[in-house]
């Protein structure tokens, strides 16, 4: 017999939004920050090319919404965005974002639209989808804190951070440009001039809001391809929607 998976009564209480619990399909409980909106992108991608349908339940994490029993039985980190698959008897929990674009490649994107059949390429997914978890996000983030919401201005922790960001944008750039391979590419992954997939979805919405970090124009002079790569992404219709009004919280 299989080993038990938790049960809808462990995973959904009387205190889970309604909206949640009876949801049918996937559903999104997420807010629109760069982590929010990368598996938007991807929900948003998979309903263009498939007609796959979604929910959502967006809430502010400002009030600590997260940090409630209902959500840490959903996902035990406390953050935003979770998917939960409600196709999957009972239904199936995901958090982090790039597992949970990985689960929507695996269940949701038969055609590998936004992935790759060829081991190699997909490999190369893995690895661009996983730099920007490890060592895009994190940095980013952390600018962010130091930048915005620290209650004191560390000086070295701006700095540190900053630099950090700068020298994987940096990194990216090098991808781009080709510039050790003299053919410049248009996205991350992929053999050529790669294939638009999860790894650029990831990685778009924080290097997209370069500004709101504090990095000024002549900071981002030295990376064009990776601007871009910014402009190329941000023209396509599900990009658009998923970093809109759709996903915004009424005030
Ligand atoms: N590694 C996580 C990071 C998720 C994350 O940091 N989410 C933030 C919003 S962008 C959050 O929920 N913060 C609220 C909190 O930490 O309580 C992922 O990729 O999903």
């Amino acid at each position: 017999m299989a080993a038990a998976r938790p049960t809808r009564e462990q995973l959904y209480i009387s205190e889970t939004p309604d909206e949640v619990k009876n949801a049918k399909g996937l559903h999104l409980i997420t807010m629109s920050t760069p982590n929010g909106q990368a598996v938007q992108i991807m929900l948003e991608e998979l309903h263009d090319a498939y007609g796959t349908e979604h929910t959502t339940t967006l809430i502010s994490i400002m009030t600590n919404e997260q940090k409630k029993e209902w959500f840490l039985r959903l996902d035990p980190n406390g953050r935003i965005p979770v998917l939960i698959d409600n196709t999957q008897d009972p239904p199936f929990p995901v958090h982090e974002t790039s597992a949970e674009m990985f689960y929507l490649l695996k269940f949701a994107d038969k055609e590998d639209r936004f992935g790759f059949k060829d081991e190699l390429e997909r490999n190369q997914a893995i690895q661009w989808t996983f730099f920007w978890h490890g060592s895009g996000a994190p940095y980013q983030g952390q600018v962010n804190h130091f930048n915005k919401f620290a209650p004191e201005k560390i000086e070295y922790a701006i700095n540190r951070f900053k630099n950090e960001t700068l020298r994987v944008y940096g990194v990216l750039e090098i991808l781009l440009s080709g510039k050790y391979t003299g053919e410049p590419r248009d996205y991350l992954a992929g053999f050529g001039k790669g294939k638009y997939s999860i790894a650029d979805m990831k990685t778009w919405p924080w290097v997209k809001a370069w500004d709101f970090s504090g990095f000024t124009k002549e900071d981002m002079q030295p990376f064009p391809h990776l601007m871009k790569w910014i402009n190329r992404i941000g023209e396509r219709d599900a990009v658009k929607r998923a970093i809109g009004e759709k996903y915004q919280m009424e005030k």
